[in-house]
């Protein structure tokens, strides 16, 4: 009889989830502003809680993984896609130590993950396959704190919240050099956070995505010279957010609006489109950027 119950709560929930998905995806995919520069194709639920600090699309498991931050809440986060639901659920959860502050993650090598704190000085390893913790090491000093983490094969590329993108040998975990970024004007551009590598198939250029903190602009940085040379602007993906927390917390109780900007990028070169999100959004949105 209560295993009966149960599964009727969940059925339920479940029917609640789908029907608020479907109903958010029906209100804002159908309805976006033409843009120049974006299309949202999909937008997906998430029916659990990420302090979004690193995002990031791994080809070879077609798996969505996040890494979450907040003292006593940091973890890894593996996810699979219901596409009967437009929801993204949480497939495997690899926690923190309670005492750690969680940031970007990346794929390291052909055997690991590289997952960062902020203050704490360490890096998480991360096995690809197990998904369990190998151990952690020194982040470099050349590093003053851990925020935005991508990779590509050859390098580590770290934000520490500066204009720098440090490069990182993925064997010795090392600075070998680290780049500015400017604006075209040459303004050195600050607070650069989640990161993602791209290389352009149609030249075969290097670039990384960025956030930068608290803004609702993504810019796309030349790997070569360290200039942005695009901004794009999603605050229409804010304001998706921002309208759905109105709708379901009217009162915005426990709302935290300062905490709760534009972070998370992640590309599948397959479909080569981008899924991105906020802090602890309940939504991720699939995108193609132009
Ligand atoms: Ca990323």
């Amino acid at each position: 009889m209560v295993i009966l119950c149960f599964t009727t709560i969940l059925i339920f929930i479940n029917l609640i989830l789908k029907s608020e998905a479907s109903i958010y995806k029906d209100k804002y995919l159908l309805n976006q502003p033409k843009s120049k520069d974006f299309e949202i194709i999909d937008i997906y639920f998430r029916p659990y809680s990420c302090f979004t600090q690193g995002l990031l699309f791994d080809q070879s498991r077609r798996q969505l993984t996040e890494s979450c931050g907040w003292q006593g809440d940091s973890k890894a986060l593996f996810t699979k896609f219901d596409e009967q639901t437009s929801q993204v659920l949480l497939d495997t959860q690899v926690n923190m130590e309670k005492n750690h502050f969680g940031e970007g993650i990346t794929i390291l090598n052909q055997d690991k993950y590289l997952a960062m704190t902020w203050k704490d000085r360490v890096f998480y390893m991360m096995d690809r396959q197990t998904l369990k913790i190998l151990s952690t090491e020194a982040i470099p000093n050349e590093i003053k704190e851990g925020w935005g983490a991508t990779s590509n094969g050859t390098y580590v590329f770290i934000t520490d919240g500066s204009e720098f993108i440090h490069f990182v040998d993925p064997s010795s975990l090392q600075v070998l050099k680290s780049l500015k970024v400017v604006s075209q004007k040459g303004t050195p551009i600050r607070n650069l956070n989640e990161l993602e590598y791209f290389k352009d198939k149609t030249n075969g250029k290097d670039f990384i995505w960025t956030n930068i903190f608290l803004q609702d602009s993504i810019a796309k940085i030349d790997l070569e010279t360290g200039m942005i040379i695009k901004r794009v602007n999603l605050k229409v993906l804010s304001d998706v957010q921002e309208a759905y927390i109105k709708e379901t917390n009217p009162r915005l109780v426990g709302y935290d609006k300062f905490n709760s900007v534009l972070n998370g990028i992640a590309y599948d070169e397959i479909e080569d489109v981008f899924y991105i999100t906020g802090k602890r959004w309940s939504f991720i949105f699939k995108v193609k950027l132009f």
